[in-house]
């Protein structure tokens, strides 16, 4: 099995959800370390111009997003299932809720805090990533987002009450999701402090950081992208054959986030199925590059 690399950096509350599943299942793996902010000359060969983080690689194929990052360690490893009991539809509900609503409830409340610290860098370059919203204005959402945050942490603490893990007696993807964003207020602490009153979460919180990293050996960013060089794509042609689009082989798309960092890459269709999207393209100096995106969260447009 060629080495599964994981390009990330260690404050990257996305990447922390990918640690835990990488923990659970006892995968071997590698830890490319990425910048914080643009440029990231290092990823964007490999990605296309899709600049978030975490990403994996495997050879000269990419997957982009952890939607798609943890359907690909699922296929690889099934055993331990983060699916525990067939409880697929509630993970899946339970980790967008997580990304998309207990995440961004906690931005504000850590940023209000860290504004007087945080590099104007890096408020230049999250705010040309949301597109015109100047992320130095972040710590005006920071009441309402303190009520929500709260509110989240609440339900978590009451389910947790009665059971050691979100979806009952076993870890799941629900654990690994609804972890990141309480790992992330760990980075301000009047900000976890809003975590630390609810002892049921805290417990739990406790559990699943003590389930650590697995076993990690750090790499250089140049070894990946010699690792991508000397590789072929792995992917395999496939195309579903009801495409609600007409998607065909070898049209070439640009994929595209739906939520921010709305950087297109651009390829030929090599896979798409109800649930994915792989794209081909020759990228200079590494050649032939397979980027996987997954169908939920990202727009695909003619290019
Ligand atoms: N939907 C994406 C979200 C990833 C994301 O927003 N990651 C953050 C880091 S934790 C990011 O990329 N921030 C901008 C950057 O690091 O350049 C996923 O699930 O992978």
């Amino acid at each position: 099995m060629p080495d599964l690399i994981l390009h990330q950096y260690v404050n990257s509350p996305f990447s922390e959800k990918i640690r835990k599943i990488l923990a659970y299942k006892k995968i071997n793996w590698r830890a490319v370390e990425q910048p914080v902010i643009m440029p990231k000359p290092k990823l964007v060969p490999l990605t296309g111009g899709y600049r978030r983080i975490p990403v994996l690689q495997i050879g000269a194929d990419v997957w982009c997003d952890t939607a798609i990052i943890i359907r690909k360690l699922e296929e690889l490893y099934p055993e331990p299932s983060i699916y525990p009991h067939g409880m697929e539809t509630a993970c899946q509900a339970i980790n967008m809720w997580a990304d998309r609503r207990i995440f961004w409830s906690t931005t504000p409340v850590i940023f209000e805090k860290l504004a007087a610290v945080v590099p104007k860098e890096f408020i230049e370059d999250r705010s040309k990533m949301m597109r015109g919203a100047n992320f130095a204005d972040i710590a005006l959402a920071a009441p309402d987002a303190r009520n929500q945050l709260r509110a989240f942490l609440e339900i978590l603490d009451r389910t947790l009450a009665a059971q050691p893990f979100i979806l009952g007696s076993t870890f799941s993807l629900a654990d690994a999701a609804c972890f990141h964003p309480v790992w992330f207020l760990r980075a301000e602490p009047s900000a976890f402090s809003h975590a630390q009153k609810f002892p049921n979460l805290m417990r739990w919180f406790d559990r699943v950081d003590a389930m650590g990293h697995g076993a990690m050996t750090p790499m250089e960013p140049d070894d990946a992208l010699r690792i991508a060089k000397d590789a072929e794509p792995a992917a395999v042609k496939s195309i579903d054959a009801s495409d609600p689009n007409g998607i065909k082989p070898g049209v070439r798309v640009a994929v595209t986030p739906d939520d921010y960092a709305f950087d297109p890459v651009v390829g030929l269709v090599v896979v798409s199925s109800i649930q994915e999207i792989a794209i081909e393209r020759e990228e200079p100096g590494l050649g032939r590059i397979v980027n996987h995106f997954p169908k939920i969260g990202f727009r695909v447009s003619a290019a």
